[in-house]
């Protein structure tokens, strides 16, 4: 008997329509933290325009109220270390020039570092109770963190995504979600990169070769679903 199941719903997207239930699919924002869109934080020690991330965020917040309405699973990422940063490869600590590193104290605390102000999800797209927080220390949000458990308990199949960075965080974990069987929806004004050539790149390898790594939608598209 399937007669208390949420009946299985459609949203336009590319390369063809997305197929969802609000009783198996969440909605995933990736990193939507201060650390990556207000300077100080790791994007800008990076050596990156922070404000390139801005716009994401009220497209996000309307994707977040259109999904807590239809009573989805909500999961926010956080990109995090522990303050002893054991959970931080070296490769990552020494990769590339950044001005500060992971660890360093910064004008938001200690960069990328669990529970420091910088490591905070954005005001507007604070979570509530009942949402999932999930602390990662991987670009992906499966890589050692209980993710995967988390979502099977709950019967989720499928995952409609935002988050900053397109290419970074959200294509990563995009791509190990479709591994692990997800089918995956990304909407297109909530992501950005700090590098906008690579955020419409990303968008077409995802739907390339007939969604190889899963679905692109316009916000406006998932919000008359
Ligand atoms: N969240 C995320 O994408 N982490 C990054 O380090 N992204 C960059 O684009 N650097």
């Amino acid at each position: 008997m399937t007669h208390d199941a949420a009946p299985e719903l459609r949203i336009a997207a590319s390369p063809g329509p997305f197929g969802y239930r609000r009783d198996d699919t969440a909605l995933m924002l990736i990193d939507m933290q201060r650390d990556f869109l207000e300077p100080g934080g790791f994007g800008e020690s990076l050596g990156n325009d922070v404000s390139l991330l801005a716009r994401a965020v009220e497209p996000a917040a309307r994707l977040l109220g259109w999904a807590r309405a239809q009573g989805m699973l909500v999961v926010h990422t956080r990109e995090s270390h522990l303050p002893n940063l054991s959970d931080c490869p070296p490769a990552k600590l020494l990769r590339g020039e950044p001005s500060r590193r992971i660890g360093d104290p910064g004008p938001m605390g200690r960069i990328l570092i669990r529970g420091e102000p910088g490591n905070a999800i954005v005001e507007a797209l604070a979570p509530v109770d009942g949402e999932i927080q999930l602390d990662k220390p991987g670009k992906g949000a499966f890589h050692a963190t209980q993710l995967e458990q988390q979502l099977v308990q709950r019967n989720i199949r499928r995952l409609i995504l935002g988050g900053v960075t397109t290419e970074v965080c959200v294509q990563t974990t995009m791509r190990e979600a479709n591994d692990r069987g997800y089918d995956c929806l990304l909407v297109e004004e909530a992501t950005a990169s700090y590098f906008p050539a690579f955020k419409r790149a990303t968008l077409d390898m995802i739907v390339a070769q007939g969604g190889i790594v899963g679905w692109v939608a316009k916000l406006e598209d998932v919000l008359r679903a």
